[in-house]
């Protein structure tokens, strides 16, 4: 008899959770006491590991120094913002503004005025004859022996045009975007996510800037940077990397099997800084992906828990403009923080993914300022994040326009990761 009740209570909740896509109230409160927290045993290592080489990182949840974030919907001037108006015309330009000048530096150049597009590739037999696949060449300066990005893209084929398309600046390898398909990466499952219905772009980000510091000689700083007396707010390796994101769009503008308005910028770990960053410059990219991203990403500087801004610094610092530095040591004097960077995506759909083991990246930190961008998203009459509480492992919160996970393993971009962002691209793109 137990066992019937059981059951069908069982069966009441599933259905609940497959009409309403959350948690009853009551279930959701029980779940969130048992959210994520970082593993006692990795800290204790990572702490240790710490001491050993005299590095001042802290894995420690109650070693986080008290914060106090800026308000996002308070100008510097103390004036309130209370309208959708006044957010897009005076909050989110000073809080654009407050990014270039102290964080990711200044594009000197927008869209290129002699850029072109050259597609050098078309097989429309690709993967098994279920997509198309094209190669865009975008040459820079219209020369073709000038600088220039590869955009390898994947359309379904069996799908009504045109379509909705993930484009992930791809940070790591060549060999992870391979266009034949020979070699196959979880970090860019291109079949299935053509499976799925969706078009799957890639670009490589060291061809838009090497990923070194050469004192901003190479790549895209060559061609249009003036070579002497670089400000100090002058664009950083990340900022191009989120110009090469809006390039590709500008293609995306032109070819009609694209659904321009559709699509989500993705990126890890330093392309996860980067798609915030694209995304927050370029209003074109209708989702933004931040996939452990961590320090300069979706993670809050003033946490100072993991990477710091002056270690992120010290080891890249090609990768923020030179105004950063002083922040290093001195997070609460920074005039944003990053969840202001979150704020920017608004309204737009915005996908915030941690990793139980990648506490380098501050995964509770990552989540807060998802959470922080809540003001911005509730001004325009939506729902940000749904929850203030971190879920436990491996459950998605997806109900409002932030999705946020936090999935089991360590730092990496994983078939998982993908399913969520196609889940909530389905949700809100597929009603
Ligand atoms: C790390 C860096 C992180 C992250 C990562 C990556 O070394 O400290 O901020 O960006 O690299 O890009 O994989």
């Amino acid at each position: 008899m137990t066992t019937i009740i059981r059951n069908v209570l069982l069966v009441l909740l599933v259905a609940f959770i497959a009409v309403t896509g959350s948690l009853p109230a009551a279930g959701y409160a029980q779940e969130s006491q048992q959210g994520w927290t970082a593993d006692a045993d990795q800290v204790e290592a990572r702490q240790a590991r710490e001491r050993s080489r005299s590095r001042n990182i802290n894995y420690v949840e109650k070693n986080v120094p008290d914060y106090v974030l800026p308000d996002p919907l308070q100008m510097h001037d103390g004036t309130k913002i209370d309208s959708v108006e006044s957010w897009q015309t005076k909050r989110r330009p000073e809080i654009l503004e407050g990014f270039r000048k102290h964080v990711y530096g200044r594009a000197p150049v927008g869209r290129p005025e002699d850029m072109t597009f050259d597609v050098f590739d078309f097989e429309p037999n690709a993967m098994d004859g279920a997509a198309t696949r094209k190669q865009v060449r975008i040459n820079f300066t219209g020369k073709e022996d000038g600088l220039s990005m590869k955009v390898v893209l994947f359309i379904p084929n069996d799908v009504p045009k045109p379509v909705p398309t993930f484009l992930l600046i791809c940070n790591r390898g060549p060999e992870n975007i391979d266009p034949t398909r020979k070699i196959k990466m979880p970090f860019w499952p291109a079949e299935r996510i053509v499976a799925r219905g969706y078009g799957i772009a890639a670009f490589h980000n060291a061809e838009v800037d090497p990923d070194n510091y050469d004192e901003f000689k190479d790549g895209v700083h060559g061609l249009f940077d003036k070579p002497v007396d670089r400000p100090s707010d002058a664009w950083a390796t990340i900022a191009v990397w989120a110009w090469g994101a809006s390039r590709a769009m500008d293609y995306f503008e032109t070819d009609d099997a694209i659904d321009h308005e559709h699509v989500a910028v993705v990126g890890h770990s330093r392309g996860g800084k980067t798609s915030l960053w694209a995304g927050a410059e370029d209003e074109r990219f209708a989702m933004v992906v931040s996939n452990n991203s961590g320090c300069g990403g979706a993670a809050l500087s003033q946490r100072c828990y993991g990477e710091t801004v002056a270690q992120i610094n010290r080891s890249f610092p090609h990768w923020f403009c030179e105004n950063f530095d002083e922040y290093n040591d001195n997070e609460a004097k920074l005039p944003v923080d990053q969840h202001m960077l979150m704020a920017l995506a608004a309204p737009r759909l915005l996908c915030v993914a941690s990793a139980d083991e990648d506490l380098w990246a501050d995964p509770r930190g990552e989540f807060l300022s998802a959470v922080g961008a809540g003001p911005v998203y509730r001004l325009f009459g939506l729902e940000g994040l749904s929850t203030t509480q971190m879920p436990p492992l491996d459950r998605p919160v997806q109900k409002g326009n932030i999705s946020y996970h936090v999935r089991t393993g360590g730092h990496g971009l994983t078939e998982y990761d993908w399913d969520q962002y196609m889940n909530f691209a389905d949700k809100h793109w597929r009603k």
